[in-house]
């Protein structure tokens, strides 16, 4: 069922562009930047490029808020440098995807400013406007109860037209109305096949089940007392129409592209708030014709709290807890033609190191080699994140509110504020600031650590986001002349999932032991061969349960022990 193409075997690797590189000094990273690091990156082993949004943007989601998808924010530089980029990564054989962000643009897109402009704009319909509501004392009420991603609501009252806009996240991100034709084919000329046309080979696909919602919005029931508004995915996630749309998408554009090397080109869409692997089979399937494959993040949920209201109410969790749910995505495509993807970091969390092992000094290191075994042997399409090669980790503890910049860290702080000091609840603060302190997104995008220069050697200026204090220590180029760093041992396991594909991107997963807290171990099968992997996610020593003949293939430390795994050492043994 499951045939061979190119992107199941790549390993894709996303670079946000703001923290990347800085060519000019002036804080911000840019594309000249990446050009400057292309031959780093093709080191490295991987085989696609996903850039994170790069376009003209006022920048108040960090780009995820579009203002021109045909233009490319000037810092970053020019839609000539993407070019060039294009072609860079083509000649050094790897293909280039960029973000596709389409639920909704910025509020400075030429497309919400016609649409707020009259009521009988020919554009009006293009976005969600819906009128007021008034309660018995005659106060005006937005047209329903909904929370947005950011903390706050989903509608926000414009003046000039006397209506309310729909915006699930930050109100300068109005959402497009995918219901209406026109706006449709708008946004597959502007966002899609203008670039396509310019030679990338695909697309991340920017929250691609919100397209479709129920348009007659109901209110949602209340289940968080402490506020007026309430989550309500139910109303604007996987909605009415959501595979027809995709279909559309990829029939209409998609399918009539290939990558550079003559192949069909490539989507991975982000898939939240869809737990039910067959909710998600229905977006992969092959024979569906809708995405290639998407991201699910149960994974980066361990440690968030219960629903995206207490997301950053940290909940402490144990390994039984994270071997169910790599199980669960590992196993949902058996005897399907559906296709699953591997990760554990992108922009949207914090450093995996923090978050799943332990970023103490003497252990960030080993947890890094350990964490980054435990990615590459699992099937589906692996997926690293800037930095993650080379072990970086969130931002001190001791960092203030202040560092932060993420729109989302900042609304929710200031909810939490709000919270403790009218006494709804006392304690928030703190525990906000713990779940900041290890899941903002803003932790993965702290400036790449190029060296121990100024900075990190990221830019030679101010960077818009604080460097991180341990650049002197973890940084690339001291990785690249130390065949046991971190470095190196990514660089050594990306070639290792080649020569093992068979097992490690095709192979079935099965789970040895569901209950220990201490030890993750598991095998990967395919027809006769087999592989065992296990993974100490301790600070102290475990046994190692051996298997009868079985040869150890690598060990994330530079000596193994018999008989135990020493802390946080991941090891794979094949039987062949
Ligand atoms: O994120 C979409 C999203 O809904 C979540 O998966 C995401 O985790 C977010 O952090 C909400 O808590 C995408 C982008 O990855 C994100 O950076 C953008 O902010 C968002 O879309 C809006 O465009």
């Amino acid at each position: 069922l499951h045939n061979r193409i190119w992107w199941k075997e790549a390993t894709f690797y996303q670079i946000y562009p703001a923290s990347f590189c800085d060519s000019n000094g002036d804080g911000w990273g840019d594309i000249p930047g990446i050009l400057s690091k292309i031959a780093y990156i093709a080191s490295l082993g991987v085989d696609v490029v996903w850039l994170s949004p790069m376009f003209e943007s006022p920048q108040k989601d960090m780009g995820y808020d579009i203002s021109d998808y045909e233009t490319v924010y000037a810092p970053y530089g020019t839609v000539g440098d993407v070019e060039k980029l294009i072609k860079a990564c083509h000649d050094h054989g790897m293909k280039l995807i960029l973000d596709l962000v389409v639920n909704h643009t910025s509020d400075q897109h030429k497309w919400f400013q016609e649409s707020r402009s009259s009521r009988d704009n020919p554009k009006r319909d293009w976005y969600f406007w819906r009128p007021a509501r008034y309660d018995e004392q005659g106060n005006r009420r937005p047209p329903t109860n909904y929370r947005s991603y950011f903390a706050g609501g989903t509608w926000t009252w414009d003046e000039h037209t006397q209506e309310y806009y729909l915006h699930l996240y930050d109100e300068s991100q109005p959402d497009l109305n995918w219901e209406n034709e026109d706006c449709r084919k708008a946004i597959y000329d502007s966002s899609m096949r203008f670039w396509l046309d310019k030679g990338i080979d695909g697309f991340r696909v920017d929250t691609v089940n919100k397209y479709s919602k129920h348009v007659n919005f109901p209110d949602a029931p209340i289940t968080d007392r402490k506020s007026f508004i309430q989550p309500a995915a139910q109303f604007w996630c996987n909605g009415p129409r959501i595979h027809e749309f995709i279909k559309e998408m990829n029939g209409d554009v998609l399918a009539k592209y290939s990558t550079y090397d003559g192949q069909p080109v490539v989507t991975v869409g982000e898939l939240s708030l869809t737990p039910d692997p067959e909710g998600v089979l229905r977006y992969v399937s092959a024979r569906e014709k809708e995405l290639d494959m998407v991201f699910q993040f149960d994974i980066t949920h361990l440690g968030q709290g219960n629903g995206f209201q207490d997301k950053y109410d940290f909940t402490p969790w144990e390994l039984p807890e994270m071997k169910q749910v790599v199980k669960k995505w590992q196993t949902f495509i058996e005897g399907t033609d559906g296709w699953t993807t591997v990760f554990n970091e992108n922009h949207d969390n914090g450093r995996s190191v923090s978050r799943f092992a332990s970023d103490a000094p003497e252990w960030r290191e080993k947890s890094a080699k350990m964490l980054a075994l435990w990615l590459v042997v699992q099937t589906g399409t692996l997926f690293l994140y800037q930095g993650q090669e080379i072990g970086m980790i969130n931002a001190p503890k001791e960092w203030s509110i202040g560092e932060y910049k993420d729109v989302e860290s900042l609304n929710f702080w200031d909810e939490a504020v709000r919270l403790e000091n009218d006494g709804t609840d006392p304690t928030r603060k703190g525990r906000i600031m713990r779940g900041l302190q290890l899941m903002a997104r803003d932790h993965a995008r702290l400036p790449f650590q190029w060296n121990d220069t100024k900075n990190g050697g990221f830019s030679t200026g101010k960077p818009w986001m604080r460097a991180h204090d341990l650049y002197p220590e973890i940084n690339a180029e001291a990785q690249e002349r130390d065949t046991h760093s971190v470095l190196s041992f990514y660089k050594r396991l990306l070639r290792l999932r080649k020569e093992h594909r068979d097992v490690f991107v095709y192979g079935s997963f099965e789970l040895v032991d569901e209950e220990k807290a201490n030890t993750f171990v598991f095998e990967k099968h395919y027809q006769e061969k087999s592989a065992r992997v296990e993974l100490n996610f301790t600070k102290e020593v475990q046994i190692l349960e051996e298997r009868e003949g079985m040869k150890l293939l690598v060990s994330s430390y530079g000596k193994a022990k018999e008989g135990v795994l020493q802390p946080f050492e991941g090891r794979v043994f094949v039987n062949y």
